[in-house]
Order: structure tokens, then C-alpha cells, then sequence
């Protein structure tokens, strides 16, 4: 990030308040407001989720009792999806610290993987991923991204999944994953304004892995924080946004669509994503792409939409594509949602600027993040060095900010 402010390309964003008067209380918030802003950010963005799906049946296939050296236990399971149309099949990776009992359950990191199970471990007893794939990776190449050992050994389990195991990550490829056991195949290839994209799909994902640890005696399901990178960044705040079972949530680099502002003239636009990735979004969201002040959302009201549940969000200095400073201003604008609710977020001091359309943090450029320092409160904040990527020092973030936000 250079020194000199950036202005928005509109200096408007929408409000965190509605255009009808509404006291300023969190009682009205979680009543009024949160329920106005999901049904916008469905409408608009992401798509609606249909209601009747579920989980019907679990299925261990795997269990190693000392895994990683004796730190954990090491499970997967067959999780059977159901829709109105049919049923899916997908796997579900669980490490649970073994020090962890029914009376003393772990809290939980839920994220979704981008290369399969056995890409977050090199452990040879990991099922291969089963998705539609043009090529299976390595096993564990994403180690790197995934320090196990590491997370469990500040006693938290981890439960991954492979995101293209509920839908492959292409257009046209819904009706064989998980969008396909609500829609049939003429409905998918017309959709509406309203329905939902891949990123409904992986969220919805995320909550179906929620309902199975739920069941899981070790492990404590009402400590679960959504956590994603990049693409599966924007599923896990999209998830943790409509399913309050999620206790937290951690948004890595997730950029547009995720945590940055679209009004933030950096990075990737709506015209950019929805070329690339018409699949992930509601079928009306592309229509912004000429006119982005016409979207009645910008995103520092999905990260409000998820309070007073702690959120937080990691950018990376060199990750110009998912812009780090429309992620820290969409901190900023949101945390006075958090203070509502008596925490703190980014934004220390409120100015107010009369007269300006300009935003009063970007006119005063205050509390510009230090590098590899996590700011903020109940909404933090941390900006590293280097590229897109989620690497152990950013773990180490994720592990303080869970210490101190969900255990505490
Ligand atoms: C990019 C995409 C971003 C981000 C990223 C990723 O190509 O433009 O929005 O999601 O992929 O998932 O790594």
C-alpha cells in the first residue's frame, strides 16, 4: 500500500443504516437491518439458498488415532447430501487435538480446500479426492497452507473439505454438484436474477459440515470459525453472513466479493469477476459491472451483517488483485456495527467531515495498518508482506485472534 490516501471511486457507500429511520440499537440491527442486508446481498449478489437440503447420512471411512506425531486424531468421513432432487457425496477431513473429551470439546477452524484432502497433508492414508478434476494434485502440496500441527497443537481441530467436491469450480458444472440437488438441469443453464452461484454453493458446504460436527461429541460446534482463502475467503464470510451457528469467521485475501470494497477503485472489479467467474454469483449481479453505484450493498455490510460474531480479515502487501486497502477500509466502515454491540473494530476515532462526500477515514487516512501487526478488536485486521497467499504467519493471526475472540 503506497503512503497517500486512495479515494473511492464513489465516495458514497451505501449505509449502515437503511434509508428508513431506525434507531440506532443493536436490538434493531439484528431485528431490522442484518435481515434487510441479507436479503439484499441474495438478491443482488450471491443468490438466494434454497431452503429443504441437508445432510442424511455420515460414514467414517478412516480413522488414525495418533496422527501427526500423536497430536491428533485423524478421521474422514462420507457425508451424504440431500436435496430435493437427489443425493451427493462428498468427504470430510477432521483433526481433533486428542487431548479433546466430550466434557472438554475442541473449538474448530472449517474451511474449505482448493486441491482435495489429501493435498493438505502428505499423509498417505488420506483419500484421494474424488472431484471431477482435469488433474489430481500431489499429495500435500498445500502443506505450506495448512500448518496442522501448528493449529492443533494451540488446541483447536480442523475439519477441511474440497470445494470442488460440492461443485466444480466451472461454469456450466453446477447440475453435478450440489446446486443440482435443488435445480434441474433447463433451470441451471437459465437462471434468474435471484439464484444462487457457486459461492452460495461452497457456503452452503460449509454449514453442512457445521451440521456433521455437530454431531461429533469431541468437538465443540458452537466454537466453529469459517475460515477461507481467495474464492473459498468470499464462501466463508458469505456462510458465516446466513449461518449464526458460526461463531467466527476469518477472511484471507478474499478480495472482491469477499472482504474489499467494490466502490474501492484498486484490484479486481465486478466487470473482472463476473467475466471470469460468471458461475459464482447471483444471475443479476453482473449487471453492476457498468454501474457499481447502483448496487444497493458494498461489502463492509456483509462483514457488519456478521456482527457482533468476531470477523477477521487478512490482506497480503503485494496482493494488488484482491486489494489490501478495500479490505482494511471495509474494516473501518463496518466496525461502528461492532462497537454497537459494545466490541471494537478497526476504526478507532469517528470523524465527521461536513460538507464531503468523501469518507472520513479516507480524508484523515488515520490508523494505516503496520505490516505484520493485527489491529482492531471484536473486526481485526492484519496485513503482511508478500503475495496472495495464506502462509503460517498468517495462521499465527488467525490462532490469536481465536484465543482471544472465541475462547476468551
Ligand atoms: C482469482 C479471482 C479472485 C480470487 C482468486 C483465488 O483469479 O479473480 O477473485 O478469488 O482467484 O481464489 O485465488
Amino acid at each position: 500500500m503506497s503512503d497517500s490516501p486512495r479515494p473511492l471511486k464513489h465516495a458514497r457507500l451505501p449505509d449502515l443504516w437503511g434509508p428508513d429511520e431506525v434507531p440506532h440499537t443493536p436490538e434493531a440491527w439484528s431485528s431490522h437491518r442484518r435481515p434487510q442486508l441479507l436479503e439484499l446481498f441474495r438478491d443482488h449478489v450471491y443468490g438466494r439458498t434454497p431452503e429443504g437440503g441437508g445432510v442424511a447420512n455420515i460414514r467414517r471411512i478412516s480413522r488414525d488415532a495418533a496422527a501427526l506425531d500423536g497430536l491428533a486424531e485423524r478421521t474422514e468421513w462420507t457425508v451424504t447430501l440431500t436435496g430435493p432432487l437427489g443425493t451427493r457425496h462428498v468427504s470430510l477431513l477432521l483433526y481433533v487435538p486428542r487431548e479433546a473429551t466430550a466434557s472438554d470439546p475442541a473449538p474448530v477452524f472449517v474451511g474449505l480446500n482448493f486441491n482435495g484432502n489429501h493435498s493438505v497433508s502428505a499423509d498417505a492414508a488420506i483419500a484421494l479426492s474424488q472431484a471431477p478434476m482435469p488433474e489430481i494434485a500431489e499429495r500435500g502440496t498445500d502443506e505450506r497452507r495448512w500448518p496442522l500441527s501448528m493449529i492443533l497443537e494451540r488446541g483447536y481441530a480442523i475439519a477441511t473439505m474440497h470445494y470442488c467436491e460440492l461443485e466444480a469450480d466451472l461454469p456450466g458444472h453446477a447440475s453435478g454438484g450440489v446446486r443440482g440437488l435443488f435445480h434441474g438441469e433447463a433451470e441451471l443453464e437459465r437462471p434468474d436474477s435471484r439464484s444462487w452461484g457457486a459461492i452460495g454453493a461452497w457456503a452452503w458446504g460449509l454449514s453442512r459440515i457445521l451440521d456433521v460436527l455437530e454431531t461429533m461429541p469431541t468437538v465443540d460446534a458452537a466454537a466453529a470459525i469459517a475460515h477461507g482463502h481467495s474464492r473459498l475467503g468470499k464462501a466463508a464470510l458469505w456462510a458465516a453472513a446466513q449461518d449464526q451457528r458460526f461463531a467466527a469467521v476469518v477472511s484471507n485475501e478474499s478480495g472482491c466479493a469477499g472482504a474489499s470494497l467494490f466502490r474501492h477503485s484498486a484490484g479486481e472489479t465486478i466487470a473482472m469477476i463476473t467475466d471470469a467467474f460468471p458461475h459464482w454469483f447471483a444471475g443479476g449481479f453482473r449487471q453492476f459491472a457498468t454501474d457499481v453505484d447502483q448496487l444497493p450493498v458494498d461489502q463492509h455490510l456483509l462483514l457488519a451483517a456478521i456482527a457482533p460474531r468476531p470477523v477477521h480479515v487478512a490482506s497480503a502487501t503485494l496482493d494488488f488483485h484482491a486489494d489490501p486497502r478495500g479490505e482494511y477500509l471495509s474494516t473501518l466502515h463496518a466496525s461502528p456495527i461492532f462497537s454497537l454491540f459494545g466490541g471494537s473494530g478497526t476504526l478507532l476515532t469517528q470523524l465527521h467531515v461536513p460538507g464531503t462526500d468523501v469518507l472520513p477515514c479516507v480524508v484523515a487516512n488515520l490508523h494505516e495498518p503496520a505490516v505484520g501487526r493485527r489491529v482492531g478488536g471484536r473486526l481485526s485486521y492484519h496485513l503482511r508482506f508478500g503475495e496472495h497467499d495464506v502462509i503460517a504467519d498468517d495462521w499465527s493471526h488467525f490462532l490469536d485472534f481465536a484465543d482471544e475472540n472465541v475462547l476468551a
